[in-house]
């Protein structure tokens, strides 16, 4: 009978969703539950059309005062302007945000990519949201958003973009995250904006889709030095190094840093190829602006320029995100590269990307890393990127999309 055993895989899928669960009872989310979000229970439910799951509610209708905190907790605004508070958002992240499985290296993302992530064009300080112990002061928790147009499908829809979610280890598990969730929602739905994007390692109800970060090694040592990777079987060091050896200098003709003065060029080039995607920003050349002039140890953005009619024809780009290295005795840091938007029209996309590994390698980055989005699979083995254990999941709040995309239908990348 079909019917059944479509049910079945179904529920296997659902079963395996959930593995990693931690609650004793049985509601598999306590939180995520009971918010609009597309349910392991909806999986496979093609009567349900894409678009939000509710309406939105009269603004008069949002809650004006923020949610209760456990009581030796507040709320605090965090202005990004001042050097202090973001000396404290950055010591808050660098000891207590994303780490890998193993516990061998955590995020440190820059001070200046905090202030260049958050502070986007017609962004809200009232979205970067911190809480303090009343007694000391002392920032433990975490949570912004940032107001973006995304596409999908044919609709522009404006959301958040939610990241940075983080809780001082020591107040881990006493359901905090839901409450700074349901604070940045309030805050959010505040400026009449009803939906949500957002990346995480973890499952929860329910990915749109779930990617897979490749690594490309610059510096095989380092990374074999520090466990980042591994020798091969039947590999020696010296074999490893030449293995990833580059050219000392880019091959493309043309090939050159972005200006400012690129702004228009670069929008018409990535608007033209993000439309081809299922989900993907709206950029318009404010956001050009912001998100892709090369600024130092943040952003890197690098075009061809047509030596013969100085068209821009190609495009690429990577975003700086070091990790901290945790108990090596010898290394503090890994510098890593993460591949942002790439576009190519007239250079084939694999050596596009072999000129941005040499920049990468020139710039003594340790490692590429890339997602399996766009049309990434396609340089991703010629190039000796290596698949990563791990996974990202992406994910919508208050709006739906037909479950089954893939990867490479998605054209977002998230910080
Ligand atoms: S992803 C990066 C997340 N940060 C880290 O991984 C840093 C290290 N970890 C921590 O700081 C803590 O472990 C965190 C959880 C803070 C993550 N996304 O307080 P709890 C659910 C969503 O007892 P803690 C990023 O920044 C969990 O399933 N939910 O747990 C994007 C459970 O709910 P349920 C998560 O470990 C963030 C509940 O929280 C996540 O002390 C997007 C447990 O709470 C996660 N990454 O703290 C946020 N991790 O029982 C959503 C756990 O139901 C935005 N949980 O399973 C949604 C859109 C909002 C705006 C809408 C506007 C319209």
């Amino acid at each position: 009978n079909t019917d059944n055993s479509l049910d079945t895989i179904l529920q296997r899928f659902q079963d395996s969703l959930s593995l990693d669960d931690d609650n004793n009872n049985n509601k598999r989310h306590k939180f995520w539950e009971t918010q609009p979000v597309g349910q392991y229970k909806d999986v496979g439910d093609f009567t349900l059309a894409d678009g939000p799951i509710e309406p939105p509610t009269p603004l008069s209708d949002v809650k004006q005062e923020p949610y209760n905190l456990p009581t030796a907790y507040e709320w605090t605004t965090c202005d990004m302007d001042s050097q202090e508070i973001c000396d404290e958002v950055y010591l808050l992240l660098m000891n207590n945000y994303v780490e890998d499985d193993e516990n061998m290296f955590r995020f440190n993302y820059s001070k200046e990519f905090l202030m260049w992530a958050l502070r986007v064009p017609g962004y809200y300080r009232s979205w970067h949201i911190g809480v303090r112990a009343k007694a000391s002061k002392k920032l433990v928790a975490f949570i912004t958003g940032v107001p973006a147009r995304i596409r999908v499908n044919d609709k522009v829809v404006k959301m958040a973009e939610v990241n940075f979610l983080c809780v001082h280890k020591k107040l881990r598990s006493k359901r905090l995250a839901p409450v700074l969730i349901k604070e940045v929602t309030r805050r959010v739905h505040l400026e009449n904006i009803w939906q949500a994007a957002y990346t995480a390692g973890v499952v929860i109800p329910t990915p749109i889709t779930t990617c897979q970060y490749w690594h490309r090694s610059l510096n095989p040592k380092k990374l074999i030095d520090v466990g980042f990777s591994r020798l091969g079987a039947r590999m020696t060091m010296s074999r490893t190094i030449k293995l990833y050896k580059l050219p000392d200098s880019t091959v493309t003709p043309g090939f050159r840093k972005m200006e400012l003065r690129d702004v228009p060029a670069v929008t018409r080039l990535l608007r033209n190829y993000l439309s081809q995607f299922v989900v993907a920003p709206d950029f318009h050349e404010d956001d050009v602006e912001h998100w892709l002039v090369p600024r130092d140890n943040v952003v890197d953005s690098y075009l061809v320029e047509s030596p013969k009619n100085h068209e821009i024809t190609d495009f690429c780009s990577f975003y700086t995100l070091p990790s901290s290295i945790l108990g090596n005795q010898t290394h503090s840091t890994l510098k890593a590269a993460y591949s942002y938007y790439n576009v190519s029209t007239k250079t084939p996309l694999p050596q596009l990307m072999n000129d941005a590994l040499i920049v990468a390698k020139q710039k003594e980055f340790d490692v590429f890393n890339a997602l399996d989005i766009m049309h990434n699979e396609s340089f991703l083995k010629d190039l000796k990127f290596g698949p990563g254990d791990g996974q990202l999941h992406y994910y919508l709040y208050n709006y739906r999309v037909r479950s089954g995309m893939k990867p490479s239908e998605l054209g977002l990348v998230l910080l």
